[in-house]
């Protein structure tokens, strides 16, 4: 059994190109560029050719992930898992691991319908430096950890769960569990991490309008996730979570509005995974609601009112 090793990269689909490019340079800091391609530019974030390709596709959705594993032995072993478990992809032709920068790929959708790629041998480009898109007191935290975390819709999660466990190795548990005494629900959300960053993916459950909700882009420098919040504040973009700190990560972070109608979630200085399973009831602190709709309307913390009731 092998498993992956990271979230690789990702495919974004948006109808805005130009707003797009702003907001990934000079609002989240990340570097911006393109090869004379008209329908797409490239986002990066280390070393990696890219992290994230931008589609003119229209989707306002994510496109396609892709997962890393370790090499060509462990890329012919995770075909023979999806195998044995009835899974049909396509591998990728040459063209199609040209325009991924990989040496090898399959293509197919996980058990929510996101479209999934598995892939080894990233193209690494050691001769051109991260350049951020505008200043940065550190960098963004990638490296063996992956480019961040998404949350992704699932139809049913304990299915989802299963699958990213039992077939791409993945390990996780519930780690939330979150009264919505509105609906009179519990929320039990689902962790999964591939590596020692806490969660490279989570399920909330329930429905959902985009196959996102967000991608969390984790940070070095605490200075780097005040001076993004200032300039998320001042250009107005809608923040949905407010600043705080989750329990299971432990990173301090906040969420806003991308040009699609997605979240990104920017923070950082938290802890890795503790690899083995634990659930809260409450964040640490903050991460209050703020703007509504953006499928986050929960309430994450404590209510510490309690304390002057009992
Ligand atoms: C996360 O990264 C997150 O997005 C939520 C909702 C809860 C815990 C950690
Ligand atoms: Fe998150």
């Amino acid at each position: 059994m092998v498993g992956v090793t990271e979230l690789g990269y990702l495919g974004f689909g948006v109808s805005n190109m130009d707003a797009w490019r702003e907001y990934a340079s000079k609002v989240m800091g990340l570097e911006v560029f393109d090869e004379g391609e008209k329908d797409r530019f490239y986002i990066r974030m280390d070393y990696q050719h890219h992290r994230i390709t931008v589609h003119n596709s229209g989707t306002d959705d994510l496109d396609y992930v892709g997962w890393r594993v370790a090499g060509p032995e462990e890329f012919d072993q995770m075909m023979r898992q999806l195998d044995a478990v009835g899974v049909k992809y396509t591998r990728g032709t040459e063209a199609d691991c040209k325009e991924r920068s990989v040496l090898d790929l399959i293509k197919f959708l996980d058990p929510g319908d996101n479209p999934t790629e598995i892939y080894h041998g990233p193209r690494i480009d050691y001769h051109k430096p991260f350049h951020p898109g505008r200043g940065m007191h550190g960098r963004f935290l990638t490296g063996q950890q992956g480019l961040g975390h998404i949350i992704l819709r699932q139809a049913d999660t304990q299915k989802a769960y299963r699958f990213y466990t039992d077939v791409l190795g993945m390990r996780g548990s519930v780690e939330y569990h979150l009264a919505i005494p509105q609906i009179g629900i519990t929320a039990k959300p689902i962790f999964l991490h591939c590596n020692d960053r806490d969660h490279s993916v989570a399920f909330l459950g329930g429905p959902a309008e985009k196959r996102i909700n967000h991608l969390m882009l984790e940070v070095d420098n605490i200075d780097d996730i005040g001076q993004t919040h200032d300039i998320v504040r001042d250009l107005e973009i809608p923040v949905t979570v407010k600043l705080g700190k989750h329990a299971n990560d432990q990173m301090f972070t906040f969420y806003s509005v991308n040009p699609s109608g997605w979240l990104f979630e920017y923070g950082g200085v938290g802890r890795t995974a503790s690899h083995q399973s634990e659930y809260y009831e409450y964040d640490m602190w903050g991460h209050d609601n703020d703007a509504p709709g953006y499928g986050l309307d929960l309430r994450l913390r404590y209510d510490w009112a309690n304390l002057l009731k009992k």
